[in-house]
């Protein structure tokens, strides 16, 4: 890429020949970047910044929480309670919604977010990240409520992850195509780094965590083993395994170089349907996925189309390249 193309610019020009951004949208979109690069900032100070280890209490998930947890959720709130582009916010770290307190001026979106994603990689100094996702608030009531919220993913107006890893990178769709934005540290802004990103149809890498093996369903188990079997097997073809634990960052491989990521529904925990939440995790990924040319189902059903219930919902996930999604899904409904 000849020009450097910053965020703003990215940004400021989809707004201009497609409409896709209109100007609250993009405000939004500005302040959840300036926030990740503040996050990025306190993830790479780590122990220098006195910001690993627990903080001592847990999340209405029952989750421990991290101190990044809580530190990348403030850093999310405060950036984006005073700009007039919000309504309220969701977040995996807050029992229910966050509405603008009534000093600001209230906007037209919703944010939801996973500020802290990965978690259990936070210490290990493995790639971490922030999911979110952004809808509009249904017109015809004054004020927002949970039921607000509850909207299936086909409905997001924008969607991304911020991944702090070896780089920092920004990833980011508003329903025409996936764009990525690598921050630059000395200038301190995202600069456009891939633009129409696509997702091979085919693969050989799949990530799922191995050691609940024993508590998934047949279709799951049975593509694996088909996977497991390599050029002898159905399959005719050897797989790779990837599992980082960080969704961002398996997701981020996969809309780089391709693969399949799993986390289904397992009998560990019958009356859940899955371990990852479908508003702030499930949603926007499947959403990104989508627009690179990929697929997200649950097993079963698009992820995009489920109508949410609660704002923690869990879900199963099954995402990335097209054909091994559709046959994942193909295996569950023949079942
Ligand atoms: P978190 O939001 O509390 O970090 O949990 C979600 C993470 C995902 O990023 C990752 O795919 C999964 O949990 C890993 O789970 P496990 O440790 O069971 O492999
Ligand atoms: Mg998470």
């Amino acid at each position: 890429m000849n020009q450097r193309i910053s965020l703003s610019r990215y940004l400021v020009e989809q707004q201009r020949v497609d409409g896709l951004i209109p100007a609250q949208l993009r405000l939004l979109l500005e302040v959840v970047a300036r926030a990740c690069k503040s996050i990025s900032q306190s993830v790479n100070k780590g122990a220098l910044g006195g910001v690993l280890g627990t903080a001592g209490s847990e999340n209405v998930q029952g989750e421990v929480q991290k101190k990044l947890d809580i530190i990348a959720n403030e850093v999310l709130i405060e950036a984006n309670e005073w700009g007039g582009h919000l309504a309220a916010m969701a977040s995996e770290e807050m029992d229910s919604i966050y509405l603008v307190p009534n000093r600001y001026p209230q906007g037209e979106y919703l944010l939801m977010f996973d500020p802290l994603d990965g978690s259990s990689n936070i210490d290990v100094n493995v790639s971490i990240g922030t999911i979110f996702s952004v809808l509009k608030k249904p017109e015809g009531h004054p004020g927002v409520t949970e039921e607000d919220f509850l909207q299936p993913g086909a409905q997001q107006v924008a969607a991304g992850y911020c991944v702090y890893g070896p780089q920092t990178t920004l990833v980011l769709t508003v329903g025409d195509g996936v764009a990525m934005f690598t921050l630059d540290r000395e200038m301190g802004s995202f600069v456009l780094t891939q633009e129409n990103v696509r997702i091979p149809e085919d693969t050989k890498e799949f990530a799922i965590n191995m050691s609940n093996m024993r508590h998934w369903d047949a279709p799951v188990k049975r593509y694996v083993d088909e996977c497991l079997a390599g050029v002898e097997g159905p399959r005719n073809k050897d797989f790779n395994m990837r599992w980082i634990a960080s969704m961002v960052a398996d997701v981020h491989r996969i809309l780089t170089r391709g693969g399949i990521f799993m986390y289904p529904w397992d009998k560990r925990e019958p009356n859940k349907p899955g371990k990852l939440r479908l508003m702030y995790e499930a949603n926007p990924m499947a959403w990104l996925v989508e627009q690179a040319g990929g697929a997200a189902t649950n097993g079963r059903e698009r992820i995009l189309n489920l109508q949410p219930t609660k704002l923690h919902e869990r879900v199963s996930v099954v995402l990335g390249s097209r054909n091994e999604v559709d046959r994942v899904t193909r295996y569950h409904l023949e079942a």
